[in-house]
């Protein structure tokens, strides 16, 4: 059943079919339709923990294991979870059209995942499954680990079973009289529950450079106050300044956190019209003008159907 108003989907089909270089900007909606959490917003707390603030350099200095768990569940979500129909619709318009550029702010490897063609698909905030070394002096880095978990310590569910109700270890008994209520539906412990309580990690046994033997390694994600790569900051925006732009979508996002942002304006200026997806109809990338479209729903319903 179409969820997009018959004349929005008309006009919007209409400009489309004549768009020539179109650029999108994703955000952690298009992953919701997938099951995974966003960051602003309902489901944007990890046990207690606001998403974003543990997202920053400042607390993986602080507190390096709990940054590593947080990190190290949301890689194992991301790789039960499966790209949806948006997902693939948006690699589909990459392949029928060689001048369409998708920018992600996500790092779940779903837009990888439904074989979006690499060299239109820019990581603006780098991926869950790139990981590198913290030390300012070595620049170890390697992509695509998809090791799950990445070490034994950060085996948190296993950790937590093998406590004994009868451990002398507070955390092996709140542990053990929890653990009915937290195993879920698929018998996994969800520790993004703050009522599973979660053991403190000895740096030792946190990821380790093989490189320089003295950092502890940490996820190649941009963090708040880090500089997005610079490779892809010049490619997206040679991409833009060539112009024109046609259209702009702009899919899942709370169009909040800069540079990426950012890029809707810049579109605008070489011309492009936005069309807006998103489940909130107040989350629009700044003011939308006359001609633009927001189609409010699920991106895994509405992007399928309008880029069809
Ligand atoms: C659905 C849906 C469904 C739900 N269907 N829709 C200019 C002005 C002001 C501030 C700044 C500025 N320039 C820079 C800054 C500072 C800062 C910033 O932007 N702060 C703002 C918050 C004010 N930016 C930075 O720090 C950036 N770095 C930088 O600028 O460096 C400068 C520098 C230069 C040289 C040297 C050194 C520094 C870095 C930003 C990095 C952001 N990182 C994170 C974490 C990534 C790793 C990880 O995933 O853990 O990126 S934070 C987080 O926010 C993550 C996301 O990619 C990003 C955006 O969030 P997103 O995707 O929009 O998610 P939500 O949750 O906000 O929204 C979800 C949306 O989906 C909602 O609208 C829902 O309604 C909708 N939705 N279900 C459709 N089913």
């Amino acid at each position: 059943k179409p969820i997009v108003p018959a004349a929005d989907l008309l006009s919007f089909t209409q400009y489309l079919r004549g768009c020539r270089r179109i650029v999108a900007l994703l955000g952690a909606g298009i992953s919701a339709s997938s099951g995974l959490p966003t960051f602003r917003g309902a489901g944007g707390l990890w046990r207690s923990h606001d998403a974003t603030s543990l997202a920053t350099p400042e607390a993986f200095e602080e507190d390096p294991g709990l940054v590593w768990q947080f990190y190290s569940y949301r890689r194992h979500m991301a790789l039960q979870a499966d790209p949806n129909k948006a997902h693939y619709a948006l690699a589909e318009l990459a392949r029928r059209n060689e001048n369409f550029i998708t920018l992600s702010q996500n790092v779940d490897g779903l837009s990888q995942r439904a074989n979006h063609p690499s060299k239109q698909l820019h990581l603006l905030h780098g991926s869950l499954f790139d990981i590198k070394c913290t030390s300012f002096y070595c620049d170890y880095t390697r992509s695509n680990d998809f090791t799950d978990p990445i070490v034994p310590a950060l085996d948190i569910p296993k950790r937590i079973a093998d406590l004994k109700p009868s451990s002398t270890d507070k955390t092996g008994e709140e542990a053990a009289k929890t653990l009915g209520q937290a195993i879920g539906t698929n018998n996994e412990l969800d520790i993004s529950d703050s009522n599973v309580p979660i053991p403190d990690i000895k740096e030792e046994d946190l990821p380790q450079c093989p490189k320089c033997k003295e950092g502890l390694l940490r996820p190649g994600v941009v963090w708040f106050g880090e500089a997005l790569p610079e490779k892809t900051m010049t490619a997206v925006e040679n991409w833009i300044a060539e112009g024109p732009v046609d259209l702009c979508l702009v899919i899942g996002t709370s169009a909040k956190v800069y540079p990426a942002a950012g890029y809707v304006a810049k579109a605008r200026e070489q011309g492009a019209l936005v069309a807006v997806c998103n489940m909130d109809p107040n989350d629009t990338p700044g003011k939308l003008h006359e001609g633009d479209w927001f189609f409010t729903g699920d991106a895994g319903l509405v992007v399928p159907e309008i880029l069809k």
